[in-house]
């Protein structure tokens, strides 16, 4: 039975990437912080298999430990602080995170595996935000990285280092550049959920309008369950390597919006939305579209999730969700 270590349990990815790996037969471990994690319970309903170990990317030891115990096959290192916004606030935080949290685990891997690296097989989770400013237009493998946030720039540090390691010590490390993804279970301070539960809530008569930032930047979004599938698939090469993870169909969050209210039977949105420069942000990436032909030849992955379905997937749920609260 192979093992599997992933960090970021407790995340949307974590999630269901536990439930690819739980039906293929893997034995999961799953890194979770702190004292008393609020999502301790939810890994527990969601994924009851799953084996969870105490640990914090910015604790070498506790990594060290974790690897012990887990003795894994193939590490998915999706721990990171991943709200862009909120990367400005705490910049040195997300940074000793989502940036030096990447070597930290590499190393631990070096050291626990010791001269038998080849044992070990590490994803890390890169992002489309390292492309930032975008010098390209659509982004591959091979576009230059121009991040515009403290997180863009912890993760184009992860993303280095994990091609150093592959390639100072022959590590097997895939480095996946995912765009967007996203789902029922995105986390609510992300654009997508923001308008699926808030079109929800307005269609229940339980919120008047939703106040969002800035409507002119462009997604390329895509279906996490899609997306971890894509996880696993790199890490089933002969060798490391680094891919784009992408639909290839960029929207606004205009059209984010015109979609999600249209699923509720409202055409006219105006009225239902404001515009807080709280939630503009001091530097924007404008415009990201993918080019993951090297994913869909090398992987044989495709999306099979297109934008309508997955904002129609999301706010149907949200709507259930509040049907059985009561309304
Ligand atoms: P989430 O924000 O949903 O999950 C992040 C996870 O990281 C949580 O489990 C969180 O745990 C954990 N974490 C935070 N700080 C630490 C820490 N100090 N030590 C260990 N774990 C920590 O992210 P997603 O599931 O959406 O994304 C997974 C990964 O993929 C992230 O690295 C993200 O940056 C990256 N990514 C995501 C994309 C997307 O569109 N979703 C696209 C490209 C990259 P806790 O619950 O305790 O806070
Ligand atoms: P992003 O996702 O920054 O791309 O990072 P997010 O959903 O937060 O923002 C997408 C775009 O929407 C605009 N926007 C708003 N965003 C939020 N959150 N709230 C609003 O009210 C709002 N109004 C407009 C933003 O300005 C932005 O342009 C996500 C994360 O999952 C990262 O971890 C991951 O690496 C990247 O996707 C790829």
């Amino acid at each position: 039975m192979p093992r599997a270590l992933i960090t970021g349990i407790t995340g949307q990815d974590g999630l269901y990437l536990s439930e690819l790996l739980l039906a293929k037969g893997y034995e999961v471990y799953g890194l979770i912080r702190g004292q008393n994690n609020p999502k301790f319970d939810l890994v527990g309903k969601t994924v009851p298999g799953v084996h969870l170990i105490a640990g914090d990317l910015t604790d070498l030891s506790s990594l060290l430990r974790a690897l012990q115990v887990a003795q894994p096959d193939e590490i998915y290192n999706l721990g990171a602080i991943s709200f862009v916004a909120y990367s400005w606030e705490q910049a040195a935080l997300t940074s000793d995170v989502t940036a030096k949290g990447v070597l930290n685990i590499l190393e631990a891997v070096r050291l626990y595996a010791g001269d038998d690296l080849s044992t070990v097989r590490f994803y890390q989770a890169s992002s489309s935000e390292m492309f930032g400013k975008v010098q390209q237009v659509p982004q591959n493998e091979g576009t230059l990285l121009w991040p515009r946030s403290p997180y863009g720039v912890a993760k184009v540090f992860g993303h280095y280092m994990t091609i150093n390691y592959r390639e100072s010590y022959g590590m097997h490390a895939s480095s996946g550049i995912l765009f967007n993804h996203e789902s029922p279970r995105r986390g609510p301070e992300f654009v997508t959920r923001k308008v699926s539960m808030g079109v929800a809530a307005i269609k229940a008569g339980r919120q008047d309008t939703l106040t969002m930032g800035n409507l002119e930047a462009r997604r390329d979004w895509g279906f996490a369950g899609d997306y971890v599938d894509a996880m696993w698939r790199m890490l089933q090469q002969p060798n490391g390597d680094d891919y784009v993870v992408s639909t290839g169909e960029t929207h606004s969050i205009r059209e984010l919006l015109d979609a999600a209210f249209a699923v509720v039977g409202i055409d006219d949105w105006e009225p239902y939305v404001e515009q807080d420069p709280r939630f503009f942000r001091p530097a924007e990436v404008d415009l990201l579209t993918g080019d993951s032909t090297k994913a869909r030849e090398v992987l044989d992955w495709k999306p099979t999730v297109g934008f309508a379905d997955l904002v129609t997937m999301m706010v149907e749920s949200d709507v259930r969700a509040l049907a059985a609260q009561g309304g």
